[in-house]
């Protein structure tokens, strides 16, 4: 371990170092540099700074070549241990949810499609305003958080309403150096699932919604293709949305 340790460490300061010599860093940048360290810890957004700027290689490295579905970054606002919903698998929300009403099913199967019952589907998002609840004072405890199981056939359905997109904190270390460098703090409006079965991978992933802006310029980038969905009115429930996504997981 301490050999993976040193061929880490002494890699990233070499890169580091580079970057110095090659940009001509001077004192004042590095005394800069030193306090933006540490308003990042005092503002507890190293989760933030490193699922924004450095997750997406990790997620790459580590799932790019998996059979199945596509995953994409975790992110800094999963919270475990978010209730199991019943019919009609309902994220809990506010009585007076903004945002428009949606509903999204389809199948859980292995990578060759066949479908897989009760797998577990973990689903997060933010509101309509972009707010995740536990993490912004805006947003009650537990709103659009829960998750559901997929039926005898793998079945799975899920009934929220279409999230905003979402900016990262203007106000703070990553939203100042964000701006500095003159780069968008948004995300599109996204949809989080973890989703998992007994001898499978778990799958980590996100959908975005179609018509939303920022697809072309994620701050996180952590958009693929094949992650976004297209919701549509339904034809079964007036003033309701609703899309499609089957998930197909690797086996372990
Ligand atoms: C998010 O909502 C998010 O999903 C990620 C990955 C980073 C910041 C905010
Ligand atoms: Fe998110």
């Amino acid at each position: 371990m301490s050999d993976r340790v040193d061929q880490l460490i002494s890699d990233i300061l070499r890169r580091i170092h580079e970057a110095i010599v090659e940009n001509d860093v001077t004192y004042e940048e590095y005394q800069a540099a030193k306090q933006w360290f540490i308003e990042v810890g005092e503002a507890g957004e190293w989760p933030l700074f490193g699922d924004v700027y450095i997750e997406h290689v990790v997620e790459e490295g580590a799932f790019g070549n998996r059979s199945g579905s596509k995953g994409t970054i975790l992110g800094p606002f999963y919270l475990p241990d978010a209730p199991v919903l019943d019919a009609p698998f309902e994220l809990p929300h506010r009585p007076d949810e903004p945002g428009d009403p949606t509903v999204f099913h389809g199948r859980v199967t292995d990578d060759e499609g066949t479908p897989i019952p009760g797998a577990n589907l973990d689903v997060w998002q933010a509101d309509a305003q972009g707010s995740y609840s536990g993490f912004m004072v805006d947003s009650p405890e537990g709103n659009l958080r829960g998750q559901v199981r997929t039926d005898a056939d793998g079945h799975y359905g899920v009934r929220t309403v279409i999230p905003g997109p979402y900016t990262i904190p203007l106000d703070g270390p990553t939203g100042k150096l964000t701006a500095a460098a003159g780069r968008s703090p948004w995300r599109p409006a996204h949809i989080h699932l973890i989703v998992s079965a007994d001898g499978f991978e778990p799958l980590v992933t996100q959908l975005f919604i179609d018509s939303s802006d920022y697809l072309d310029n994620d701050v996180a980038s952590a958009v693929k293709p094949e992650l976004i969905v297209h919701p549509r009115p339904s034809t079964s429930e007036p003033g309701v949305l609703e899309f499609e996504y089957d998930f197909a997981l690797a086996r372990e």
